[in-house]
Protein backbone atom coordinates (compact mmCIF):
# COMPACT_ATOMS: atom_id res chain seq x y z
CA UNK A 1 0.00 0.00 0.00
CA UNK A 2 2.78 2.64 0.88
CA UNK A 3 4.36 1.84 -2.59
CA UNK A 4 0.94 2.99 -4.42
CA UNK A 5 0.95 5.90 -1.98
CA UNK A 6 3.83 7.09 -2.91
CA UNK A 7 2.48 6.87 -6.59
CA UNK A 8 -0.20 8.45 -5.67
CA UNK A 9 1.82 11.84 -4.07
CA UNK A 10 4.02 11.96 -7.11
CA UNK A 11 1.90 11.64 -9.57
CA UNK A 12 -0.68 14.04 -8.03
CA UNK A 13 2.34 16.53 -7.50
CA UNK A 14 1.91 19.87 -9.56
CA UNK A 15 5.22 22.03 -10.01
CA UNK A 16 5.35 25.25 -9.28
CA UNK A 17 5.63 25.90 -12.91
CA UNK A 18 2.12 24.77 -13.67
CA UNK A 19 0.70 27.28 -10.95
CA UNK A 20 3.14 30.24 -13.01
CA UNK A 21 1.54 29.17 -16.15
CA UNK A 22 -1.66 29.36 -14.88
CA UNK A 23 -1.79 32.45 -13.51
CA UNK A 24 0.13 33.89 -16.27
CA UNK A 25 -2.42 32.81 -18.81
CA UNK A 26 -5.81 32.95 -16.81
CA UNK A 27 -5.03 36.38 -14.08
CA UNK A 28 -2.64 38.41 -16.27
CA UNK A 29 -4.19 37.20 -19.88
CA UNK A 30 -0.65 36.29 -21.35
CA UNK A 31 -2.12 34.27 -24.17
CA UNK A 32 1.28 32.86 -25.82
CA UNK A 33 1.14 30.42 -22.85
CA UNK A 34 -1.89 29.04 -23.33
CA UNK A 35 -0.33 26.39 -25.52
CA UNK A 36 2.87 25.39 -22.87
CA UNK A 37 -0.50 25.28 -20.28
CA UNK A 38 -1.82 23.23 -21.74
CA UNK A 39 0.62 20.64 -22.84
CA UNK A 40 1.86 20.38 -19.42
CA UNK A 41 -1.83 20.18 -18.18
CA UNK A 42 -1.92 16.68 -20.25
CA UNK A 43 1.16 15.64 -18.84
CA UNK A 44 -0.26 15.57 -15.75
CA UNK A 45 -3.53 14.58 -16.17
CA UNK A 46 -2.08 11.68 -18.14
CA UNK A 47 0.30 10.62 -14.52
CA UNK A 48 -2.56 10.50 -12.41
CA UNK A 49 -4.67 8.45 -15.12
CA UNK A 50 -1.56 6.13 -15.01
CA UNK A 51 -1.51 6.09 -10.94
CA UNK A 52 -5.00 5.23 -11.10
CA UNK A 53 -4.66 2.42 -14.18
CA UNK A 54 -1.85 0.87 -11.84
CA UNK A 55 -3.63 0.57 -8.94
CA UNK A 56 -6.59 -1.64 -10.71
CA UNK A 57 -4.02 -3.86 -12.07
CA UNK A 58 -3.76 -4.93 -8.35
CA UNK A 59 -7.17 -5.56 -7.21
CA UNK A 60 -9.44 -8.45 -7.96
CA UNK A 61 -6.59 -10.99 -7.98
CA UNK A 62 -7.74 -12.92 -4.68
CA UNK A 63 -8.19 -16.29 -5.47
CA UNK A 64 -11.80 -16.54 -3.67
CA UNK A 65 -12.82 -14.83 -6.98
CA UNK A 66 -13.92 -17.65 -9.57
CA UNK A 67 -11.23 -17.11 -12.55
CA UNK A 68 -14.07 -15.94 -15.48
CA UNK A 69 -15.63 -14.22 -13.02
CA UNK A 70 -12.72 -11.98 -12.03
CA UNK A 71 -11.27 -11.90 -15.59
CA UNK A 72 -14.87 -10.56 -16.81
CA UNK A 73 -14.23 -8.02 -14.03
CA UNK A 74 -10.75 -7.23 -15.02
CA UNK A 75 -11.70 -7.40 -18.33
CA UNK A 76 -13.78 -4.12 -18.16
CA UNK A 77 -12.28 -2.46 -15.79
CA UNK A 78 -8.82 -2.30 -16.99
CA UNK A 79 -10.16 -1.45 -20.51
CA UNK A 80 -9.39 2.40 -20.13
CA UNK A 81 -11.23 5.09 -19.99
CA UNK A 82 -10.58 8.57 -18.73
CA UNK A 83 -10.21 7.41 -15.25
CA UNK A 84 -12.20 10.92 -13.73
CA UNK A 85 -14.01 10.10 -11.21
CA UNK A 86 -10.87 8.48 -9.59
CA UNK A 87 -9.20 11.61 -10.19
CA UNK A 88 -11.90 14.13 -9.28
CA UNK A 89 -12.17 11.83 -5.88
CA UNK A 90 -8.49 12.20 -4.76
CA UNK A 91 -8.45 16.32 -6.23
CA UNK A 92 -11.31 17.64 -4.80
CA UNK A 93 -9.30 15.41 -0.91
CA UNK A 94 -5.85 16.78 -2.04
CA UNK A 95 -7.81 20.61 -2.11
CA UNK A 96 -10.03 20.25 0.89
CA UNK A 97 -6.64 18.89 3.40
CA UNK A 98 -4.99 22.22 2.31
CA UNK A 99 -1.77 23.47 2.07
CA UNK A 100 -1.01 22.43 6.03
CA UNK A 101 -1.40 18.59 5.02
CA UNK A 102 1.98 17.74 6.06
CA UNK A 103 1.27 14.28 6.32
CA UNK A 104 0.08 14.20 3.00
CA UNK A 105 -4.08 12.60 4.58
CA UNK A 106 -5.41 13.31 1.17
CA UNK A 107 -3.79 10.42 -0.53
CA UNK A 108 -5.34 7.67 2.39
CA UNK A 109 -8.85 8.61 0.14
CA UNK A 110 -7.35 6.25 -2.50
CA UNK A 111 -9.71 2.97 -2.08
CA UNK A 112 -12.32 5.01 -2.22
CA UNK A 113 -11.30 6.53 -5.21
CA UNK A 114 -10.90 3.07 -6.81
CA UNK A 115 -14.60 2.12 -5.33
CA UNK A 116 -15.89 4.76 -7.67
CA UNK A 117 -13.89 3.53 -10.82
CA UNK A 118 -15.73 0.10 -9.87
CA UNK A 119 -19.16 1.70 -9.79
CA UNK A 120 -18.80 3.34 -12.90
CA UNK A 121 -17.40 0.51 -14.99
CA UNK A 122 -20.46 -1.61 -13.21
CA UNK A 123 -22.82 0.79 -14.95
CA UNK A 124 -21.26 1.19 -17.91
CA UNK A 125 -21.09 -3.13 -18.42
CA UNK A 126 -25.26 -3.42 -17.55
CA UNK A 127 -26.32 -0.04 -19.69
CA UNK A 128 -24.24 -1.60 -23.00
CA UNK A 129 -26.02 -5.24 -22.23
CA UNK A 130 -28.51 -6.22 -24.95
CA UNK A 131 -31.69 -5.46 -22.48
CA UNK A 132 -30.32 -1.71 -21.99
CA UNK A 133 -28.50 -0.05 -24.71
CA UNK A 134 -27.09 -3.89 -26.58
CA UNK A 135 -23.75 -2.05 -27.39
CA UNK A 136 -21.12 -4.33 -28.78
CA UNK A 137 -18.09 -1.76 -28.05
CA UNK A 138 -16.78 -0.05 -24.81
CA UNK A 139 -13.33 1.81 -24.32
CA UNK A 140 -12.28 0.68 -27.92
CA UNK A 141 -12.84 -3.23 -27.03
CA UNK A 142 -15.74 -5.51 -27.45
CA UNK A 143 -18.42 -5.04 -24.50
CA UNK A 144 -18.26 -7.52 -21.29
CA UNK A 145 -21.34 -9.61 -23.24
CA UNK A 146 -19.80 -9.80 -26.06
CA UNK A 147 -16.41 -10.95 -25.26
CA UNK A 148 -17.41 -13.15 -22.29
CA UNK A 149 -21.40 -13.75 -22.08
CA UNK A 150 -24.70 -12.21 -20.89
CA UNK A 151 -24.52 -14.08 -17.72
CA UNK A 152 -21.01 -13.16 -16.86
CA UNK A 153 -20.95 -9.99 -17.84
CA UNK A 154 -24.36 -9.15 -15.15
CA UNK A 155 -22.46 -10.86 -12.05
CA UNK A 156 -19.17 -9.10 -13.56
CA UNK A 157 -21.26 -5.89 -12.56
CA UNK A 158 -22.53 -7.12 -9.59
CA UNK A 159 -19.37 -7.90 -8.25
CA UNK A 160 -17.92 -4.86 -9.28
CA UNK A 161 -20.91 -2.74 -7.08
CA UNK A 162 -20.92 -4.74 -4.43
CA UNK A 163 -17.00 -5.05 -3.85
CA UNK A 164 -16.62 -1.47 -4.24
CA UNK A 165 -18.67 -1.08 -0.89
CA UNK A 166 -15.86 -3.29 0.55
CA UNK A 167 -13.29 -1.13 -0.92
CA UNK A 168 -14.53 2.34 0.40
CA UNK A 169 -14.87 0.94 3.99
CA UNK A 170 -11.37 0.27 3.78
CA UNK A 171 -9.73 4.18 3.82
CA UNK A 172 -7.61 4.34 7.15
CA UNK A 173 -9.91 8.29 7.59
CA UNK A 174 -12.34 9.07 10.53
CA UNK A 175 -15.24 6.89 10.68
CA UNK A 176 -18.18 9.73 10.50
CA UNK A 177 -16.51 10.70 7.39
CA UNK A 178 -16.46 7.20 5.77
CA UNK A 179 -19.88 6.64 6.84
CA UNK A 180 -21.15 10.31 5.95
CA UNK A 181 -19.22 9.33 1.93
CA UNK A 182 -20.85 6.32 1.97
CA UNK A 183 -24.15 7.55 2.16
CA UNK A 184 -23.72 9.78 -0.52
CA UNK A 185 -22.28 7.18 -2.66
CA UNK A 186 -25.31 4.59 -2.08
CA UNK A 187 -27.46 7.35 -2.64
CA UNK A 188 -26.18 8.93 -5.97
CA UNK A 189 -26.20 5.69 -7.40
CA UNK A 190 -29.16 4.04 -5.88
CA UNK A 191 -33.08 4.46 -6.87
CA UNK A 192 -32.93 8.23 -6.57
CA UNK A 193 -30.11 8.47 -8.68
CA UNK A 194 -27.92 6.46 -11.63
CA UNK A 195 -30.70 3.34 -11.14
CA UNK A 196 -33.69 5.78 -11.53
CA UNK A 197 -31.50 7.66 -13.98
CA UNK A 198 -31.36 4.58 -16.06
CA UNK A 199 -35.21 3.79 -15.58
CA UNK A 200 -35.98 6.94 -17.00
CA UNK A 201 -33.68 6.58 -19.87
CA UNK A 202 -35.70 3.43 -20.81
CA UNK A 203 -38.65 5.02 -20.48
CA UNK A 204 -37.99 8.16 -22.15
CA UNK A 205 -37.42 5.83 -25.45
CA UNK A 206 -40.88 6.27 -25.99
CA UNK A 207 -41.84 9.88 -26.33
CA UNK A 208 -39.71 12.78 -26.54
CA UNK A 209 -38.53 14.69 -23.56
CA UNK A 210 -39.07 18.43 -22.61
CA UNK A 211 -35.85 20.47 -21.16
CA UNK A 212 -36.47 19.97 -17.48
CA UNK A 213 -37.00 16.14 -17.92
CA UNK A 214 -34.19 16.00 -19.49
CA UNK A 215 -31.79 17.44 -16.95
CA UNK A 216 -33.87 15.44 -13.95
CA UNK A 217 -32.99 12.71 -16.29
CA UNK A 218 -29.47 13.57 -16.75
CA UNK A 219 -28.69 14.88 -13.29
CA UNK A 220 -29.40 11.40 -12.08
CA UNK A 221 -28.31 9.14 -14.49
CA UNK A 222 -24.66 10.67 -15.08
CA UNK A 223 -24.39 14.22 -13.13
CA UNK A 224 -25.38 11.91 -9.68
CA UNK A 225 -21.65 10.11 -9.62
CA UNK A 226 -19.90 12.67 -11.13
CA UNK A 227 -21.01 14.87 -8.27
CA UNK A 228 -20.60 12.47 -5.70
CA UNK A 229 -16.89 11.66 -6.80
CA UNK A 230 -16.45 15.79 -6.14
CA UNK A 231 -18.18 15.75 -3.04
CA UNK A 232 -16.69 12.15 -1.31
CA UNK A 233 -13.19 13.17 -1.78
CA UNK A 234 -14.11 16.86 0.49
CA UNK A 235 -16.46 14.46 3.01
CA UNK A 236 -13.68 12.19 3.57
CA UNK A 237 -11.42 14.94 4.75
CA UNK A 238 -14.29 16.26 7.38
CA UNK A 239 -14.45 19.66 4.75
CA UNK A 240 -16.29 22.45 6.27
CA UNK A 241 -19.95 23.27 4.65
CA UNK A 242 -18.92 26.37 3.01
CA UNK A 243 -16.11 24.04 0.66
CA UNK A 244 -18.97 21.55 -0.29
CA UNK A 245 -21.23 23.87 -1.20
CA UNK A 246 -19.22 24.98 -3.75
CA UNK A 247 -17.61 21.80 -4.34
CA UNK A 248 -21.34 20.12 -4.96
CA UNK A 249 -21.55 23.35 -7.21
CA UNK A 250 -18.48 22.77 -9.37
CA UNK A 251 -19.61 18.53 -9.49
CA UNK A 252 -23.10 19.38 -10.80
CA UNK A 253 -22.10 21.74 -13.06
CA UNK A 254 -19.44 19.46 -14.34
CA UNK A 255 -22.25 16.33 -14.36
CA UNK A 256 -24.23 18.66 -16.71
CA UNK A 257 -21.94 19.65 -18.78
CA UNK A 258 -20.28 16.35 -19.22
CA UNK A 259 -23.98 15.07 -20.25
CA UNK A 260 -23.97 17.82 -23.10
CA UNK A 261 -20.60 16.94 -24.34
CA UNK A 262 -21.43 13.16 -24.29
CA UNK A 263 -24.39 14.18 -26.66
CA UNK A 264 -22.54 16.72 -28.77
CA UNK A 265 -19.95 13.85 -29.13
CA UNK A 266 -22.01 11.19 -30.62
CA UNK A 267 -23.17 13.43 -33.21
CA UNK A 268 -19.87 14.87 -34.21
CA UNK A 269 -17.28 12.68 -32.25
CA UNK A 270 -14.73 10.27 -33.87
CA UNK A 271 -15.96 6.90 -32.92
CA UNK A 272 -12.30 5.03 -32.73
CA UNK A 273 -10.91 8.12 -30.41
CA UNK A 274 -14.51 7.50 -28.21
CA UNK A 275 -14.02 4.19 -28.87
CA UNK A 276 -17.43 3.10 -28.82
CA UNK A 277 -20.24 3.37 -31.32
CA UNK A 278 -21.06 6.91 -32.10
CA UNK A 279 -24.89 7.80 -33.78
CA UNK A 280 -26.86 5.57 -31.03
CA UNK A 281 -28.79 8.52 -29.77
CA UNK A 282 -30.20 9.29 -32.99
CA UNK A 283 -30.67 5.66 -33.90
CA UNK A 284 -32.91 5.16 -30.42
CA UNK A 285 -34.36 8.25 -31.18
CA UNK A 286 -33.26 9.66 -27.41
CA UNK A 287 -33.87 13.13 -26.41
CA UNK A 288 -30.13 14.74 -26.18
CA UNK A 289 -29.59 18.37 -25.42
CA UNK A 290 -28.90 18.52 -29.28
CA UNK A 291 -32.27 17.42 -30.34
CA UNK A 292 -33.77 20.08 -28.57
CA UNK A 293 -31.79 23.19 -28.70
CA UNK A 294 -29.56 22.04 -32.18
CA UNK A 295 -25.26 21.21 -31.80
CA UNK A 296 -24.29 24.79 -31.87
CA UNK A 297 -26.24 26.06 -29.13
CA UNK A 298 -25.30 22.55 -27.19
CA UNK A 299 -21.57 23.46 -27.01
CA UNK A 300 -22.88 27.35 -25.88
CA UNK A 301 -24.15 25.71 -23.21
CA UNK A 302 -21.91 22.94 -22.31
CA UNK A 303 -19.18 26.36 -21.98
CA UNK A 304 -21.60 28.03 -19.59
CA UNK A 305 -21.74 24.89 -17.22
CA UNK A 306 -17.80 24.34 -17.27
CA UNK A 307 -17.87 28.03 -16.29
CA UNK A 308 -19.45 27.78 -13.53
CA UNK A 309 -18.09 24.94 -12.35
CA UNK A 310 -14.50 27.50 -12.53
CA UNK A 311 -16.47 30.00 -10.63
CA UNK A 312 -17.74 27.80 -8.05
CA UNK A 313 -13.83 26.90 -7.22
CA UNK A 314 -13.09 30.80 -7.09
CA UNK A 315 -15.92 31.41 -4.45
CA UNK A 316 -14.37 28.12 -2.43
CA UNK A 317 -10.54 29.90 -2.33
CA UNK A 318 -12.10 32.87 -1.01
CA UNK A 319 -13.97 31.25 1.41
CA UNK A 320 -10.77 28.68 2.30
CA UNK A 321 -7.83 30.24 2.34
CA UNK A 322 -6.19 27.37 3.55
CA UNK A 323 -7.06 25.18 0.43
CA UNK A 324 -4.37 24.08 -1.56
CA UNK A 325 -4.38 26.50 -4.45
CA UNK A 326 -2.12 24.02 -6.79
CA UNK A 327 -5.05 21.62 -6.61
CA UNK A 328 -7.49 24.11 -7.16
CA UNK A 329 -5.95 25.59 -11.03
CA UNK A 330 -5.76 22.09 -11.38
CA UNK A 331 -9.52 21.75 -11.10
CA UNK A 332 -10.50 24.90 -12.58
CA UNK A 333 -8.30 24.05 -15.74
CA UNK A 334 -10.06 20.47 -16.07
CA UNK A 335 -13.03 22.04 -15.97
CA UNK A 336 -12.88 24.31 -18.89
CA UNK A 337 -10.76 21.91 -21.13
CA UNK A 338 -13.87 19.90 -20.44
CA UNK A 339 -16.12 22.13 -22.97
CA UNK A 340 -12.98 22.53 -25.49
CA UNK A 341 -13.95 18.81 -26.50
CA UNK A 342 -16.46 19.70 -28.34
CA UNK A 343 -15.21 23.00 -30.04
C1 LIG B 1 -27.03 0.35 -15.79
C2 LIG B 1 -27.59 1.20 -13.48
C3 LIG B 1 -27.09 1.46 -14.84
C4 LIG B 1 -26.70 2.69 -15.14
C5 LIG B 1 -26.08 3.08 -16.39
C6 LIG B 1 -23.67 5.54 -16.68
C7 LIG B 1 -24.83 4.94 -17.32
C8 LIG B 1 -25.97 4.56 -16.45
C9 LIG B 1 -24.85 4.70 -18.61
C10 LIG B 1 -23.75 5.02 -19.54
C11 LIG B 1 -24.32 5.54 -20.79
C12 LIG B 1 -23.76 6.86 -21.14
C13 LIG B 1 -22.99 6.91 -22.40
C14 LIG B 1 -23.94 7.93 -20.37
C15 LIG B 1 -23.41 9.23 -20.71
C16 LIG B 1 -22.30 9.73 -19.86
C17 LIG B 1 -21.32 8.69 -19.48
C18 LIG B 1 -21.48 8.13 -18.14
C19 LIG B 1 -20.32 8.38 -20.32
C20 LIG B 1 -19.24 7.42 -19.98
O1 LIG B 1 -18.37 7.98 -19.01
P1 LIG B 1 -16.87 8.40 -19.36
O2 LIG B 1 -16.84 9.25 -20.60
O3 LIG B 1 -16.28 6.96 -19.73
O4 LIG B 1 -16.22 8.95 -18.16
P2 LIG B 1 -14.80 6.40 -19.56
O5 LIG B 1 -14.78 5.19 -20.44
O6 LIG B 1 -13.84 7.47 -19.99
O7 LIG B 1 -14.64 6.05 -18.13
Amino acid sequence: MQKLHNLFLDSFHIPQEYAALFEQVYLHNQQNKQEELDTLHKKLMKQRIHAVESTLETILLDSEIPPRLSDAMRYSLLAGGKRLRPIFCLSMAKLCAGINDSKNTWVQALPFAIALEMIHTYSLIHDDLPAMDNDDLRRGKPTCHKAFDEATAILAGDGLLTDAFYFMTNCHLPARNILESLQLIAKAVGSQGMVGGQMLDMEAEQRKLNLDELCVLNAKKTGALLQCACLSGASLMGAANTAKEQIQKYGTNIGIAFQIIDDVLDIIGDSALLGKNTGSDEANQKSTWPSLMGIEESKKKALEYCNEAVNALHDLARAEPMADKNEQYFLQKTASDMAFRVY
